[in-house]
């Protein structure tokens, strides 16, 4: 019998513990570089002190050098058939699935993620491989079309070329897995820009998807900064760029997208998954049983550290009171501590800039309106921990109601109704996420109808989307609107060709 997972992601802890640190390559047309004088490092959240990995910082010759592999070897990838390059990546979905202890440990280790949520980020990552492997096979069948007598119509769904796969930290195995198994399904080469702070992670997929038998000159890692994905973004023979990341990054590669360099000859199509200022209504006949630990979680666990965290609480006014007091009463309860605790709900933030910044937006809203509660700790000494909050009685045009924060602070507004709480809601510049609590059939449908977000979560909390279940992304400036782990994603991946045949006068 095989251990409980608990003991096996408890021995994976200890094992990765005694390698560590790390060492993170350049990886481009199957050589190798590994870190020098150059290198930077990713560090545990919640044990700063320690180094989790040592990384090659990709040159901008290397940016070159990836995507001129990815030009020229990839097309023996884009010519194999879609069904053998679903092979390689169920293969890789299963390298994955015989690691899933091991990546959970790094995933904690390298980015702060309590256990549950660092093993569920394994397993996203296994979803979304096999999801895209077998959503390929069948795009690759293309599309019914009208074929009258003399006529015959094809739609098939061909690869666009080289994929600049540029990811966040904090989802550090499936988004970066998601985007690039999206990219290679469809039979492009994909370029791997991984988070700074995690790039020991994407090395781990990245080595999983190489083992499987995705060539290597179909695949490149280039670990680094910013400025890595920038050049990315310029090569001209990129065709696509799958971004994850912040608003302000992601309008800046729009931009950069936008400028034809000298040899482009296509357009670059962007598709991107950006921030949110995601809002739960909690309406008058709510059940506070179910709302008040879904808004919880939403909001605090992983510290807030996901695009699809609750933020913004917008109660009706009848039972706003009776809320306050029992988010209160929960968020003083919340267990705050190292990741690899099992009881832990809230850990660290990712590095010392987001602690710092929290505690800028809990001073503010502090000064701006009140806190209603923050949790009195203790902290661990060392980590970026950051004290969950939730503040109300904000001025209206508080920049703390409008901008993502992305840390344990929510807020709570009380509104004189539902059709006021969506107003709210349609008056913000991201739609990503969304929650109503609720029990009355009429105003579920209402909300439904006129809710801008890309996934609006009726009973539930914001957060968890599964793979096939809840096709995930927003609308407006949280996102061009692909939907990840859903059926229409592949196609941004892929470039549509028609081609009609005559077949009266040649007797096909
Ligand atoms: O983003 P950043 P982070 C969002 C989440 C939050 C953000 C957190 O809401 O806003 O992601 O991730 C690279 N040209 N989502 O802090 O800073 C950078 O090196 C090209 C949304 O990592 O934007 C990193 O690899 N690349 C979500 C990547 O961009 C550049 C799910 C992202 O960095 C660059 C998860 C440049 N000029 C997180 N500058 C959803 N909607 O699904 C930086 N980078």
């Amino acid at each position: 019998r095989r251990a409980p997972l608990r003991a096996r992601l408890a021995d994976a802890l200890a094992a990765l513990d005694a390698e560590l640190p790390l060492t993170v390559p350049v990886s481009v047309g199957g050589e190798t570089r590994e870190p020098a004088a150059d290198a930077f490092r990713s560090t545990d959240p919640g044990t700063p002190d320690r180094v989790v990995a040592v990384a090659a910082e990709a040159s901008p010759a290397e940016v070159g050098a990836a995507v001129t592999h990815a030009v020229e070897g990839g097309r023996a990838w884009a010519l194999r058939p879609a069904r053998e390059r679903a092979e390689v990546l169920l293969r890789a979905a299963a390298g994955l699935r015989a690691q899933r202890a091991r990546l959970a440990a790094l995933a904690l280790r390298e980015c702060g993620k309590p256990w549950p949520e660092a093993d569920a980020d394994v397993c996203e990552a296994i979803d979304f491989l096999e999801y895209y492997a077998r959503g390929a096979v069948a795009l690759d069948a293309g599309a019914a079309l009208l074929q009258p007598p003399g006529e015959r119509n094809a739609l098939r769904y061909a690869p666009r070329g080289v994929v600049a796969v540029i990811a966040p930290w904090n989802f550090p195995l499936a988004i970066v897995t998601g985007m690039t198994a999206a990219a290679l399904a469809t039979g492009n080469a994909a370029v791997v820009k991984p988070a700074e702070q995690s790039p020991a992670c994407a090395a781990a997929v990245v080595a999983a998807l190489h083992a499987a038998g995705v060539p290597p000159d179909a695949l490149a890692l280039l670990p680094g900064a910013g400025e890595v994905g920038a050049a990315l973004v310029r090569d001209p023979r990129v065709a696509t760029i799958a971004f994850t990341g912040s608003l302000a990054v992601g309008l800046e590669i729009q931009r950069a997208a936008a400028e034809p360099a000298p040899g482009q000859h296509a357009l670059k199509r962007l598709v991107a998954e950006l921030g949110g200022k995601n809002c739960v209504i909690v309406d008058a006949d709510a059940d506070l049983d179910e709302a008040v630990p879904a808004i919880v979680a939403s909001a605090f666990h992983y510290a807030g550290q996901k695009c699809s965290a609750a933020a913004r609480v917008l109660v009706h006014e009848a039972v706003a009171e009776t809320l306050c007091q029992r988010l209160a009463g929960a968020v003083a309860v919340l267990s705050v501590g190292q990741p690899q605790l099992l009881e832990t709900e809230v850990g660290p933030l990712i590095e010392r800039a987001a602690q710092e910044r929290i505690e800028r937006a809990s001073a503010r809203a502090e000064a701006e309106g009140r806190l209603l509660v923050r949790h009195a700790g203790p902290l661990p000494a060392a980590g970026w921990f950051c004290a969950p909050a939730v503040a109300t009685d904000l001025p209206p045009d508080s920049p703390l109601l409008r901008d993502e924060l992305f840390g344990p602070l929510l807020t709570v507004e009380a509104v004189r109704d539902v059709g006021h709480a969506c107003a709210l809601v349609d008056a913000l510049p991201y739609a990503l996420t969304g929650a109503l609590f609720c029990r009355d059939p009429a105003t579920v449908a209402a909300v439904a109808a006129i809710s801008p977000v890309g996934n609006l979560y009726v009973n539930r909390a914001t957060t968890g989307a599964m793979v096939g279940r809840q096709p995930f992304g927003g609308n407006r400036l949280s996102g061009t609107g692909a939907k990840a782990g859903g059926p229409d994603y592949l196609r941004h991946f892929a470039e549509p060709r028609v081609v009609t045949e005559n077949t009266v006068r040649h007797g096909l």
